[in-house]
């Protein structure tokens, strides 16, 4: 799997050029007036993210990596994360839209000029290209959080994109997953970012595990069932929140008559039933799961069902195996701008027999944001350490709008557990019997 300097430096050019090419689109497709605008307070306006993009590359690549002058020394302030939080960051002097553009474009020339010359080994930072990968990560990263700035937005729609094939259920609605020892998380897959590493062994006990991730049709049996007015269902905080947010139904859905709609970049349409359910947040995961008579899947869980072989004892880097993701594999990439029907991508299927791991939705898992044994933080703390321990749940497998250089078995994502902007969705498990588990 190791690539010489010439293959990383093709790989990684192609891949910067895919990353840009999708901040383009994302940012060409609504005027200037949109581009500044604050269409949630979640979510930073969409300029701000385009000059972040090119801020943190040139931070990493055109200074770091590469030794050069900087190119703007002047706005490294403004596009700190940590400086500014979102709310606040649409009355900052930030670039305009023509300035932001001229920005990325400069500091992305210089990239390709640092390429042509970086020895892409010897330094832990470059050794294949991992410092690229990291960028071209942080940008597609920003990409699906541009996407779901665009799922805020109101107004008449400006994304287009086909719709997936329809799809057949699987015949076993779970599969069992083995007691044992199995390896998580990495400490060979070059881009994996700090909090993926290291491989260590965990033993999980046998559980079952949905096929597929939980549908908008189980979940309108939910809603029909008066789960949002039962606080058995919730945790204790989980209903505070129902309460407190006035929860009925995912966001974005309304009630239409005896039905329901929601709105999916700008489009009004009868809730699809087939589809995962998204933009739940952990605890409306939680309470579906427990109504059903089950719980969220831990993290060790959810990676084991998704990377375990048990014909030889390895994990995968995916769980069709470890080739790089393609279309027969999985919903990635905003190739759709929606979630594939439940039981889609049979290519995809874990060596378990699990289904859509891997994109449609991310899957919020009941795991709090904790380091591996052995983390080191790599090569900038901000990136994971400073939320270890803060209030998060994970979230496993990316979703339609992430990208494939964005996602592998091993890459774990966080969030507040109130959070339902991010295309989240989940699927359930459950313990198995004493008898079952030997
Ligand atoms: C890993 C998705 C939680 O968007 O907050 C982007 C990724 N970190 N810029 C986020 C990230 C810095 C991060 N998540
Ligand atoms: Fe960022």
């Amino acid at each position: 799997r190791l690539l010489g300097p010439e293959q990383v430096r093709e790989k990684v050019a192609e891949q910067l050029r895919r990353s840009r090419a999708r901040s383009d689109a994302l940012t060409a497709a609504v005027d200037d007036d949109d581009l500044v605008r604050q269409h949630s307070k979640l979510m930073s306006p969409l300029v701000w993210d385009l000059a972040h993009i090119g801020n943190q590359e040139e931070l990493w690549l055109v200074r770091d990596v590469g030794g050069r002058e900087p190119v703007r020394e002047d706005i490294d302030q403004l596009y700190d994360a940590f400086q500014h939080a979102r709310a606040n960051r649409p009355s900052l002097p930030l670039l305009s839209p023509v300035e932001a553009r001229r920005y990325v474009r400069e500091v992305r020339d210089k990239v390709f000029d640092v390429l042509e010359t970086s020895p892409l080994e010897g330094r832990r930072l470059v050794e294949q290209g991992f410092a690229f990968g990291m960028i071209v990560q942080h940008e597609q990263q920003h990409d699906e959080t541009m996407l779901a700035t665009h799922q805020l937005r109101v107004g008449a729609p400006v994304l287009r994109a086909p719709d997936p094939a329809p799809a057949t259920r699987p015949v076993k609605r779970e599969v069992f997953v083995p007691a044992g020892p199995f390896t998580m998380g990495t400490s060979t897959e070059p881009w994996a970012l700090d909090n993926e590493r290291p491989a260590h062994r965990v033993h999980v006990d046998a559980f079952y595990l949905d096929t597929v991730p939980v549908s908008n049709g189980e979940y309108l049996d939910f809603i029909a069932a008066g789960g949002y007015d039962q606080p058995r269902w919730w945790s204790e905080v989980g209903w505070a929140h129902r309460q407190r947010a006035e929860l009925f139904a995912p966001r974005f859905w309304e009630r239409d008559g005896d039905g329901w709609v929601r709105t999916r970049f700008g489009v009004v349409e009868p809730v699809p039933v087939d589809e995962p359910v998204v933009h739940v947040c952990f605890h409306e995961a939680a309470a579906y799961a427990k109504w059903a008579g089950k719980r969220l899947p831990t993290e060790p869980e959810w990676e084991k069902a998704a990377r375990f072989d048990p014909a030889t004892g390895r994990s995968r880097r995916y769980p069709w195996g470890d080739e790089d993701p393609g279309p027969e594999h999985a919903n990635l990439g905003q190739r759709h701008l929606r979630p594939a029907p439940v039981g889609s991508y049979p290519l995809g299927e874990s060596a378990l027999g699990a289904r859509q791991l891997v994109g449609d939705v991310w899957e919020w898992v009941d795991s709090d944001f904790r380091p591996y044994p052995g983390f080191a933080a790599f090569p900038y703390r901000e990136y994971s350490e400073v939320f270890f321990g803060g209030d998060y749940k994970m979230l496993r497998g990316g979703s339609f709008g992430t990208d494939a250089s964005a996602v592998r078995g091993t890459f774990r994502n966080w969030d507040h557990p109130i959070r339902r902007q991010i295309f989240s969705g989940f699927r359930c498990a459950r313990d198995a019997s004493p008898a079952e588990a030997r």
